[in-house]
């Protein structure tokens, strides 16, 4: 297949090429370094410099010749018209959108960056899918932060209503807690309307926060994906890690008791690969929920807490008001089957996993910025 994957330098983006590489593919990376920028500007570091593309592209075709790089803005659409129309894809991964929520409710402006951005790319690939490669399947990372923690349980995307004797399905309803979700429910939407009108081919995977290094993928250090700590990139596993082998406190915001559903990296990479083999219809959107486990964030802790022993790190736990509007205590039980029937085997957290990542921070130790830890914003 020819697979164009739009943000490929970002956290999953790039984990996805080094996934991607083993196979036959061939591969059209592209990405204009706005997150680089973004980290550059809010002073936030990952754990280790990661090289651009153009520097590691050479290692990529050791392994497969086919792929290579546009460095181009998705927001530019006489740009990305021309990469639709002399690449042709079979498929597009979209990652080309602001991943933060707490980035988008820093300001007004962040907020209008995350809509603007997260709206302008989607719609664009929308439009060049449509006017050039109607048969591309399109796979568009979602979040589970769409649906928001109702009273309910969770479906995979779509709810069947009875109502007044008729029955309609429709799209899941979603609420959720910050400018960036409410983004990503919009360029939902967006998809669906022209999934329906055009006959596109869709597939929306809905992840919960992701963990962990693409270790599977590689073992080459080179390739190795960016690793966010911060208040405002990093995810909160992530996060738990690197405080915990810089000794301070576990930042657990309010009671801890937020459930989320939870991936490994190197999952995620599974489920997409899947997603590449399991096509829609024309017309179709499929909606799968990508998570494997669900956790509460004083679970996750205590897990941090006990994998440290090994390392002979003490952990503390320091639950600090929530810097965010979210609910603490709420009902959370969604579904995932969708993923696991078409046939992903999920990685189980365990001491095990959060060592092997531990050890590769420890490594990189002398790099953490202890300013980056604690949350500097509150909405
Ligand atoms: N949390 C803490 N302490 C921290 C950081 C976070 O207790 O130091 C808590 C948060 O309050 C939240 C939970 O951990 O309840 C998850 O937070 P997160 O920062 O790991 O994840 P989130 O902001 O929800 O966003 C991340 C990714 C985003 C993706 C989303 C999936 O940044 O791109 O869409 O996970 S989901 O959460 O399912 O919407």
């Amino acid at each position: 297949m020819k697979i164009l994957i739009l943000g490929a330098d970002g956290y999953l983006g790039w984990s996805l090429t080094t996934h991607l590489m083993h196979s036959s593919h061939e591969l059209l990376l592209v990405d204009n370094y706005s997150k680089r920028k973004l980290m550059r500007k809010l002073n936030r570091k990952t754990i280790k410099n990661i090289s651009r593309i153009e520097t590691k592209l050479p290692y990529i075709k050791e392994y497969n010749k086919k792929v290579s790089f546009k460095k181009t803005d998705c927001k530019d659409i006489n740009s990305l018209k021309n990469i639709f129309k002399k690449f042709k894809p079979n498929a597009v991964i979209h990652f080309a959108e602001y991943p933060s929520a707490p980035l988008s409710m820093l300001n007004d402006e962040y907020g209008w960056k995350t809509f603007e951005n997260n709206l302008k790319t989607t719609f664009n690939l929308a439009s060049c899918v449509k006017n050039f490669c109607p048969d591309c399947h399109i796979i568009k990372l979602g979040t589970m932060g769409e649906y928001g923690t109702p009273n309910i349980d969770i479906e995979e995307g779509w709810l069947r209503v009875n109502h007044k004797k008729r029955k309609e399905t429709f799209l899941y309803p979603r609420q959720g807690s910050s400018v960036y979700h409410t983004s990503k429910i919009m360029d939902t939407d967006m998809l669906w309307l022209y999934t329906r009108l055009y006959k596109l081919r869709t597939t929306d995977l809905m992840q919960g926060p992701v963990y962990g290094l693409n270790f599977n993928s590689t073992d080459n250090n080179r390739l190795i994906t960016s690793f966010a700590y911060d208040d405002i990139f990093g995810t909160v596993l992530n996060r738990f890690i690197v405080q915990a082998v810089s000794g301070v406190p576990l930042t657990v915001y309010g009671s801890g008791n937020q459930i989320r559903g939870y991936i490994n990296i190197n999952d995620t990479l599974e489920c997409i690969s899947l997603a590449l083999k399991n096509k829609p219809k024309r017309g179709e959107l499929k909606i799968h929920n990508q998570f494997t486990e669900q956790f509460s964030v004083n679970k996750l802790a205590n897990l941090v807490c006990d994998s440290m022993k090994d390392f002979n790190i003490k952990v503390k736990i320091k639950r600090i008001h929530n810097p965010r509007i979210e609910n603490e205590n709420h009902y959370y039980n969604a579904k995932n089957s969708n993923l696991r029937k078409m046939g992903l085997v999920p990685t189980k957290l365990n001491k095990k996993i959060i060592q092997q990542i531990t050890n590769y921070i420890i490594d990189y130790k002398k790099n953490i910025d202890m300013s980056q830890i604690h949350p500097r914003f509150k909405w």
